[in-house]
């Protein structure tokens, strides 16, 4: 079926079930066909955080400020950011640099019968403008931002929080301690065959990603969350080696 306006159809992820040339991932119109899939079926306890963001975005958002959703893909933070936010004076800002996915994610934003309206912007959350925010969500999205660029971001962020406002951070994590690193592996290795995948498939994925996505240990997260301007940084979602971190300016 070809994806019409109203619906755009999403595909089984067989991207790397046959042997291809190793090139770094890329966020391309073939990624964005099947992305749905691809991400429920790679990481642990996205399909269980997601509904979490619109409550925590219900808990913490504030009348007539800024809620940004960055690295927003085909929008499904934004839409539980949407569904969160109970000011009908908020702006809800989803930014995504990957053209082909935000083509498919403003057809979901349209099929959601909800009020609030969205803006999409197609650029590098590094230029993203920050003002009066209260929740922004970084759901699997630092992870791919280079190394250099991640404090930067992180305390634009922060300045551009209001009072009482929190950050959502997302991540794909490291371990210092190599055993542990081996069995989070091991376990999330196991995650994605119980969801299908071949071996062939996780590794070709696997050496793709090797070079883009780039996961921290949990301490190099809370240090630089804290020298950002983040007061409080709790743990409130952990699977495997993918956490959800709520980082809190203080009221
Ligand atoms: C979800 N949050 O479904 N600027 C803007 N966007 C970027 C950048 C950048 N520099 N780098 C990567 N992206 C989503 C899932 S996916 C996570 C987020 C994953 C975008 C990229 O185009 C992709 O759409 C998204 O970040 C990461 O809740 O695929 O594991």
């Amino acid at each position: 079926m070809s994806p019409s306006p109203k619906n755009p159809a999403s595909e089984t992820d067989t991207l790397f079930a046959s042997v291809r040339p190793t090139e770094d991932f890329r966020f391309d119109a073939s990624v964005a066909r099947v992305f749905p899939d691809m991400i429920r079926r790679s990481v642990p306890g996205y399909t269980t955080i997601v509904p979490m963001i619109e409550v925590i975005t219900e808990q913490y958002v504030q009348p007539g400020s800024h809620c940004y959703d960055l690295g927003c893909s085909l929008g499904a933070s934004t839409l539980a950011m949407r569904h969160g936010i109970r000011h009908r004076d908020c702006e809800l800002i989803g930014v995504d640099n990957s053209a082909a996915m935000l083509e498919r994610c403003e057809h979901y934003i349209a099929l959601d019968d909800h009020p609030l309206p969205v803006t999409l912007r197609c650029e590098d959350i590094s230029q993203t403008a920050f003002e009066n925010a209260s929740v922004t969500t970084l759901n699997f999205t630092l992870q791919f931002i280079p190394l250099a660029q991640r404090s930067g971001l992180l305390a634009r962020i922060a300045a551009a929080t209001r009072p009482g406002g929190v950050l959502i951070l997302s991540e794909k994590i490291s371990f210092e301690d190599t055993s542990e690193q081996d069995t989070q592996t091991h376990l999330h290795h196991e995650f994605k065959r119980a969801n299908g995948y071949s071996e062939m498939e996780i590794s070709q994925k696997r050496s793709a990603l090797e070079q883009v996505l780039i996961p921290e240990t949990l301490a190099v997260h809370r240090e630089r969350l804290l020298n950002a301007g983040f007061t409080d940084v709790v743990v409130w979602y952990q699977c495997f080696n993918f956490v959800s971190i709520l980082a809190i300016k203080a009221s």
